[in-house]
């Protein structure tokens, strides 16, 4: 780096991460030296606002990426499949938001308050997990540290903005239209989403899982570097426009009280608790949303097993679910010096 900054690039600049992208970038001042902006070519001819400018978005061509040190990707898994190893092969750190890279073994799968020391061993190209997987490991982390977690069953609450501006978009017509008396149209969801919730997020595989269902199981196992944990998931889709909420069941092996995970995640990093339901306090998508750290509520122990816990997280899935953690990724390689 000079000690203006880097040239960073953010790819997929026009979607609702790569917007978030931007606005956490300025927020945390982020050392960036130069910014350009990239999309499909439908974008170019748009502005989009960093500080006190005003960056045009360019088209994402092969030769884009001459003199960029940062990238941060977040254009969809095929843009990323192709242009991700070209921008590598120039020089570029990518941080790819995508569920391109996240199972490649070369590739390691970060969150910074879990496995900080995965992201050291990368070779130009590092993986931001899928969202729900996130807000999950980050509040589950600590608890693994101290009393080893043996089993997750979670059941998530996923908001439309995880679909982009056009998820937002299709519940904010579908509950007009129906206040109104209109029908509603589908385009975007399988089914109606005002007013209902969809079992249902990304497509489905052979064994009756969808493939965000197997993003938690897999990327949790890959990030907490354990591969003993079993996990096991329902991924919903509910009426909510921003934060993943979460119902998570754990199996501990060492036996630990409400209280103590308490006092366990009010330490942690990234974590706030939340938790005293008697005075109505519980962490709520509404509340949560523009935050940065995880929401941990609702904690209580499963007395169906011996050593059982259920808590409710909730996280902003754009900020710390996507750009937030893509970006806490860059400054992390800024501080151990491997940008
Ligand atoms: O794997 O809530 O990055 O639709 C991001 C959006 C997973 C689904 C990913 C959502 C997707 C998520």
């Amino acid at each position: 780096m000079s000690a203006q900054g880097y040239h960073v690039a953010v790819v997929g600049a026009t979607g609702a991460v790569g917007n978030e992208m931007i606005k956490i970038l300025e927020e945390r001042n982020f050392p960036v030296r130069t910014l350009r902006l990239f999309a499909s070519s439908k974008s170019v001819g748009r502005k989009l606002e960093f500080k006190d400018e005003e960056i045009p978005v360019e088209e994402l061509k092969e030769d884009s990426f001459k003199g960029i040190e940062i990238g941060l990707f977040s254009p969809g898994a095929n843009v990323s499949k192709r242009f991700a190893p070209i921008a590598v092969k120039e020089g570029v750190v990518v941080i790819d938001n995508t569920s391109a890279f996240r199972m490649d073994p070369e590739v390691p799968l970060v969150v910074p308050e879990v496995n900080p020391q995965a992201a050291l061993r990368h070779r130009g190209l590092i993986a931001n997990p899928n969202c729900s997987t996130i807000q999950m490991v980050v509040a589950l982390k600590p608890i693994h540290d101290r009393a080893k977690i043996k089993r997750i069953v979670v059941s998530t609450y996923q908001s439309v903005s995880g679909t982009g501006k056009k998820g937002m978009d299709e519940l904010l017509e579908q509950t007009k239209a129906l206040l109104n008396f209109r029908e509603i149209v589908c385009k975007v969801y399988p089914h109606q989403i005002a007013f209902n919730c969809l079992p249902h997020i990304d497509e489905f595989l052979e064994d009756g899982y969808s493939k965000e269902e197997w993003k938690m199981i897999n990327e949790t196992k890959k990030i907490m570097e354990d591969d003993s944990i079993r996990v096991t998931a329902t991924t919903v889709r509910v009426p909510v426009f921003h934060c993943h909420s979460e119902s998570v069941n754990i199996e501990t092996e060492k036996k630990l009280t409400a209280q103590e995970v308490r006092d366990i995640l009010s330490k942690a990093p990234g974590v706030v608790v939340y938790d005293n339901p008697k005075q109505r306090e519980y962490p709520l998508a509404i509340d949560v949303a523009g935050r940065d750290e995880v929401y941990v509520g609702r904690i209580r122990e499963d007395k169906t097993i011996p050593n059982g816990l259920n808590m409710w997280i909730v996280a902003d899935n754009l900020r710390k679910g996507a750009a937030l953690n893509a970006i806490q990724i860059a400054e992390l390689l800024i501080r151990e010096g491997k940008l």
